[in-house]
This record gives C-alpha cells, structure tokens and sequence, in this order.
C-alpha cells in the first residue's frame, strides 16, 4: 500500500480539490498542514517538494506531486474506481471543460497573492474578486446550460454521477460564498453544488473540517 501525504491549507480551494478525490477514491492519507497566512509555503522546506511554492502537494512513497489536475489526473488513472471522468471522448472534453473554466478561469485569479498584488485595500480586493469570480462562475452556468441542450441532465456537473467538474465546482462555490459573490443568477450551478453536498465524500473534504481550520 502506497504512503500518501497532503500538503496542504484548510482553506486553499486547490488543496480542496485533492481531498474531494481522495474522499471519493476512499484512499486514505496523512494530512500535513501549511499555514499561508505564515507564508510556510514560500519556505525551503516546501519549496524543496513544491516546485512553485504553492499547496497542494500530494508525495506518494515520498515522490512529490503539484498542480491540482495533474495530481487529480493521476490518481484517476491509478485508481479508475469510481471514474470521476466519463468514458466517451465527447463528454470527457466537456467535464475538462468545466475543470479548466475553474482551474485557469477562476482560481488564479483569487489566489492570494494576486489580491495582495491589486491593492491592500480590502474593499478594492472584493470589488476584484466580486468581478473576476462572478464572471467565471457565469461562464460555468452558461456551460451547464449548453449542455442541458445537447440533453445532459443533472442533478451533478455533468449528468448523473460525480465527476471532476464537481470536484472542481464545490470548493470555488465555498469561495465564492466566503467573498461574498452574488450565486443568485447560478441555478444550475447551485443545484450541482447542494447535490454533491449532500455526498459524505464532498463533506468530508470541507475546509472546516479540517485540522488546521480556525474558527471563524
Ligand atoms: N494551479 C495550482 C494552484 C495552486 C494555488 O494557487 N495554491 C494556492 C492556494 S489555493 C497557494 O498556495 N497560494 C499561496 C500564495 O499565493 O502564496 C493548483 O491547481 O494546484
């Protein structure tokens, strides 16, 4: 049996994301915490296993592994039961399609570093994120709905079963209501997100279910 160790920050929607899959697989791993509000993971210590100094990072048998699709990516491949990407070409490019409005449409945008970068003031940074969130968030409704057309229905992402798509959607929604986005004109979006969590999988993998959560 293969040694699994997280990398990662209760709060950081990219770590989230691997702990949605790995719920989902039923594999089991050691939870290491990196605290980024004391900037852990710019040290020397995770940047000798983090190439960008970023969280997740997934080492299994002590080989490290960032960047939270290819990690998901791999673990689906090393462990196809159950598949969270569906079989036909077609729909696999769609549910990537969904992956990726989050993965590069959305989440760097919020990233941390970034925000500090637009301004030090926290109403410009909401003003920001208000912006940047609402309008990728809007670009996966406007998905979901091209592909209610072609007759894919829910309750999940895309279809019957969870996919990636939802183990990219839950943790950029949990975002979204921590800044605050308007999810009023998203209901396809909503319906996806309260149908995953209604999962143990999904629940499990919330932020503040973690160790290293603070309470709010
Ligand atoms: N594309 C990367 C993004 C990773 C990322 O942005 N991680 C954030 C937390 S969600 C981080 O470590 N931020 C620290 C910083 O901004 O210094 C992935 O999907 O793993």
């Amino acid at each position: 049996m293969a040694e699994l160790v997280l990398y990662n920050y209760w709060r950081s929607s990219s770590s989230h994301r691997v702990r949605i899959a790995l719920a989902l697989k039923g594999l089991e791993y050691r939870y290491v915490a990196v605290n980024l509000l004391a900037d852990e993971q710019q040290g020397e210590v995770h940047r000798a296993r983090s190439p960008t100094g970023y969280v997740p990072c997934l080492t299994i048998d002590g080989v490290p592994y960032v960047e939270s699709v290819a990690i998901v990516e791999m673990l689906e491949e090393r462990h196809p039961t159950p598949a969270l990407l569906p079989r036909d070409a077609h729909a696999r490019a769609r549910v990537r399609s969904l992956v990726e409005i989050v993965n590069s449409g959305i989440q760097p945008l919020q990233n941390r570093h970034v925000l500090q970068h637009v301004s030090p003031d926290p109403e410009a940074q909401k003003e920001w994120l208000a912006h940047f969130v609402g309008r990728g968030l809007a670009s996966f409704e406007a998905a979901l709905a091209l592909h209610e057309g072609e007759g894919v229905a829910g309750p999940h992402a895309y279809g019957a079963s969870v996919t990636l798509a939802d183990v990219f959607l839950v943790p950029q929604i949990v975002s979204a209501q921590r800044f605050h986005v308007d999810l009023s004109a998203l209901p396809r979006t909503m319906r996806a997100f309260d149908a995953a969590m209604q999962l143990e999988a999904f629940r499990r993998a919330a932020p503040e279910r973690q160790p290293d959560a603070v309470a709010k």
